[in-house]
């Protein structure tokens, strides 16, 4: 019986239970994934709890991804340039440390979008946190060129300097990016601006759009953010926030069980979830 589970604060709104649990049936592997919420103040106790217990794996979400690093026993070579870890395996009682976030989400936007993979070569990020590092990473292997904008210019002067030169382009303000904003082909949301319960947010003006670009929003609550409405009647391709986590969570499944899962099957009855 496969132990699973998900640690974070706070936890109540997480999805990750369903899919794994879908995953758990699509490879007919036995187990259970749990949610442990754990609050900040209590983190190193907790920690030291959940070494002692049987688990094979779990996943890592705010505010510890930075934080789980010094318990860890090893970390994937990505993970440790990037900064944070979303999946811990367990194997033989030793924690090793993974990002997937990154790779799940570009794989959503090939399983979507698949043009925009070979076909865009101007790509702006929205913010410059955990999640934009992980998606610049992920998108590095691509032949285009990223600019940040980011409202703290020295996060985002940080991520354009860890990117390979290749696809390393520019920092622009706020300001300047809304400005240029028909020059891309994809746009990445990737701050919490917008979510519910600010869901009236937008972190850039959506005055012009690019002929055929997508645009992106990582946050899934509410599915359609203001700031992909925005896009789309513009004439935006938009691309919805619940299919990283979808994707993110395939990976890191595969990397507690070596099984490959068909995360697509889920897309349509995670909308209504
Ligand atoms: O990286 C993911 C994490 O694996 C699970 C999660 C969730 O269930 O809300 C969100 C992201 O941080």
């Amino acid at each position: 019986m496969l132990q699973l589970g998900l640690i974070g604060s706070p936890l109540g709104h997480s999805l990750s239970p369903w899919l794994h649990s879908n995953f758990l049936e699509q490879t007919e592997l036995k187990g259970e994934y749990q949610l442990m919420e754990i609050k900040p103040e209590n983190f190193p106790e907790e920690i030291s709890t959940l070494k002692d217990r049987e688990m094979n794996g779990f996943n890592v979400t705010v505010p510890f991804k930075r934080e789980i690093i010094p318990f860890l026993d090893s970390i994937d070579d990505r993970a440790s340039r990037l900064g944070a870890v979303n999946t811990v395996v367990v194997q033989n009682g030793k924690w090793r440390g993974y990002n997937t976030d990154g790779d799940g989400y570009l794989e959503s936007v090939r399983a979507v979008y698949p043009d925009i993979i070979s076909s865009a070569e101007r790509v702006l990020i929205i913010g410059s946190g955990g999640a934009a590092r992980g998606i610049a990473f992920s998108l590095s292997g691509l032949s285009l060129k990223i600019d940040v904008t980011n409202r703290t210019p020295s996060r985002a002067e940080e991520l354009l300097s860890d990117l390979p030169e290749a696809v390393r382009g520019r920092f622009l303000t706020l300001n300047e990016a809304a400005l240029a904003l028909d020059e891309y082909d994809w746009v990445i949301q990737t701050t919490s601006v917008g979510m519910a319960p600010k869901a009236e947010e937008i972190p850039i003006d959506v005055k012009k759009v690019k002929e055929n670009a997508l645009f992106s929003d990582i946050v899934y609550r509410p599915l359609e953010t203001r700031f992909l409405l925005e896009a789309k009647r513009k004439g935006a391709r938009v691309h919805y926030g619940h299919l990283m986590l979808l994707y993110q969570a395939a990976y890191s499944f595969a990397l507690w069980t070596n099984e490959e899962v068909l995360p697509a099957s889920l897309i349509t009855e995670m909308e209504s979830k």
